[in-house]
């Protein structure tokens, strides 16, 4: 049923035109509301990355957002709190007034998994042999898998991450798949479609620059 599904949006990394032409359809597929899953790098490398923030900080009524931890957005944490130079040195200068604690707060708090059935979402890896408790969380942002690479685990999970763009992605491998599909390199945006009842994406919605 219709209102069984939910979304995945991969890595932004600014692009707020695609991220709006993706909701806009999305909302208007679900008029009673939803949820969508996104999978962090919401900030660095294209031009609009505050208002992508603001934009998946405040989800409208009736719709839940669950915003997974980036690690541009765990960099991001770490120069704004310890002063080290940002990723991107633009990125702090979209706040012109400065970087408002809530968005530093709110980046530092963002999970880094999720969990829908059997189905794990995590913005980069997430270890199938080890519990929720016993995590490597900086593999959870940074590690990376080739292409081909099967998940393992323990209870038959199918992973959903990023990171890694693909400009002919999504790339699935066996229980996995790489969403990330370059948006801000390759200009394309690819939203997953998920239901409730069933293991891995049941379908996708693609976003352009110019659609
Ligand atoms: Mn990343």
């Amino acid at each position: 049923m219709i209102h069984d599904n939910y979304y995945v949006i991969p890595d932004l990394h600014g692009m707020n035109g695609m991220l709006q032409q993706a909701l806009t359809t999305i909302y208007d597929d679900n008029p009673k509301g939803g949820k969508i899953i996104f999978l962090g790098d919401y900030i660095d490398r294209g031009t609009e990355c505050r208002a992508v923030v603001e934009t998946v900080m405040h989800p409208p009524e009736n719709w839940e957002f669950i915003c997974l931890k980036g690690n541009h957005e765990e960099m991001f944490v770490d120069a704004a709190n310890m002063r080290y130079p940002f990723y991107d040195h633009r990125v702090p200068m979209e706040w012109p007034e400065g970087i408002p604690l809530a968005v530093i707060r709110w980046m530092d708090a963002l999970p880094y998994f999720h969990f829908e059935g059997n189905n794990v979402f995590a913005h980069a890896a997430y270890d199938g042999h080890r519990s929720p408790e016993d995590q490597i969380l900086a593999d959870c942002v940074w590690l990376r898998y080739s292409d081909s690479e099967r998940f393992h685990s323990k209870d038959s999970m199918y992973l959903t991450h990023g990171h890694t763009p693909r400009r002919n992605g999504p790339i699935k491998a066996p229980n996995r798949i790489n969403m990330d599909c370059a948006a801000a390199m390759g200009g394309r945006l690819v939203v997953g479609i998920y239901n409730r009842d069933h293991i891995g994406p049941v379908d996708f919605l693609e976003f352009g620059i110019d659609t």
